[in-house]
């Protein structure tokens, strides 16, 4: 039956994981896929979600489906930890929320919806680069997808007027995706005042905002900070909608934790649009896994888990900083001549490094130095230990 079906490409980022695997070489790195390692390069289990897991094992829960949007303490929490517990949306009961298969669940059930309902033009704006999936997901959810600048390779940093000027020029009542925080692949955000800026052109032209906040909490170490454009959006009026992700900032990447979210105008109108996202998810997988959401909700209800998980989180965050500045100073007491400064200025988990897709294969086939043929490392991924070899690497392809 399948004789005409032809090979496909391996995933972009997945895939690296796969010729990793193959490499015979016992100090070969992986810099591919945006997971957190410790500083022995392995997996982390946070404590706080450990500690959470023996909670729930010796409440021994019964196995019976969640409804078709989830477990409701985990999404009234998910809620307040992105819109704030003392948001006024959340107060007025206008926040339509549905648990979903980790972010790509979430970003795919928006997808679905606005292709679905969203009444004006079905295009959906996201930056140059953005993360590798972000297109499939919204193509095959019936969205059109254009891009708009966000990165400028001359400067290695936020090319904010190109920003401007495009989400400017795009149609009225055009969809715009926003990456939250720690923006994937770059490292490189807004500021504040830049944001305020974003907002006021999305207000001008009567767009429509996509968040996708996939990192909350690892960007700064600080959960709250890290949602101030979310935030400052909905206070400004902005209707919004919002991809939750659980994966990193708890570790929970296999348990598939997420939400998708969105601000509407009324409680009446929340009860109309939350029959029809029900609808949407019930035909794709009926509904969601419990476990993850379990765990999740177990930490951010009791406030001393809470608290124990924020340190968590930021120790992550400030293990990654860490990584990022021992990897410049290698660099430069190798006597590398290159600006490397942008390796400690951008943020979250990747390092967009600037290298070449040539070079990134010389550090594959000749290193063993594993990354995304558009340069970025996944910070996480260096230890103490590889530093030093990784620099030495990266040095050789670069002199
Ligand atoms: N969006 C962005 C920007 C990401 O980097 C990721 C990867 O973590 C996701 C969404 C979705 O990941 P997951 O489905 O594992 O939550
Ligand atoms: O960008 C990354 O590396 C993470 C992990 O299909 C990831 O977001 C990568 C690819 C993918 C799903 C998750």
């Amino acid at each position: 039956a399948w004789s005409k079906v032809p090979l496909g490409p391996p995933d972009a980022i997945l895939g690296i994981t796969e010729a990793y695997k193959a490499d015979k070489f016992d100090e070969k790195i992986n810099l591919g896929v945006g997971a957190y390692r410790d500083d022995a390069g392995k997996p982390y289990v946070l404590p706080s979600v450990k500690e959470a897991e023996l909670r729930l094992l010796n409440q021994i829960l019964d196995k019976e489906y969640a409804g078709i949007t989830g477990v409701p303490a985990f999404t009234k929490l998910a809620a307040q930890l992105a819109y704030s517990p003392s948001s006024k949306a959340l107060q007025e009961d206008r926040v339509v929320i549905t648990q979903s298969i980790s972010g790509t669940g979430a970003l795919r059930i928006g997808g679905e919806f606005l292709a679905k309902w969203y009444p004006y033009g079905k295009t959906i704006y996201v930056p140059t680069p953005t993360w590798a999936n972000h297109g499939a997901v919204f193509r095959d959810s019936g969205l059109e997808v254009k891009s708009y600048r966000y990165y400028d390779k001359s400067t290695i940093s936020l090319d904010i007027d190109g920003m401007l000027e495009d989400i400017e020029a795009a149609p009225e009542n055009s969809i715009i995706l926003l990456h939250a925080c720690a923006h994937n692949p770059t490292g490189v955000d807004p500021t504040q005042e830049q944001w305020r800026k974003v907002s006021e052109i999305v207000k001008k032209r009567d767009h429509f905002v996509f968040f996708d906040m996939a990192y909350q909490g690892f960007a700064s170490g600080d959960a709250d900070k890290d949602a101030y454009a979310l935030r400052y959006f909905v206070e400004q009026g902005h209707q919004l909608v919002l991809s939750q992700s659980f994966a990193k900032n708890m570790g929970l990447y296999g348990e598939r934790v997420g939400s998708f979210s969105l601000v509407v105008d009324s409680a009446e109108e929340k009860k109309r649009v939350d029959s029809q996202l029900k609808i949407i998810v019930r035909p794709m997988y009926s509904n969601p896994p419990i476990h993850g959401a379990r765990i999740a909700a177990e930490i951010l209800s009791d406030q001393e888990l809470y608290k124990r998980w924020l340190v968590e989180v930021k120790g992550m965050a400030d293990r990654i900083i860490k990584m990022r500045h021992l990897l410049k100073q290698n660099l430069e007491e190798l006597g590398s001549t290159r600006d490397w400064s942008h390796i400690t200025s951008q943020i979250g988990m990747f390092c967009y490094t600037g290298l070449t897709p040539e070079q990134v294969d010389t550090l594959r086939t000749d290193y063993s130095v594993y990354m995304t043929r558009d340069g970025r490392v996944s910070v996480a991924g260096i230890t103490s230990k590889n530093v030093k070899r990784l620099a030495e690497s990266i040095h050789a392809v670069t002199k």
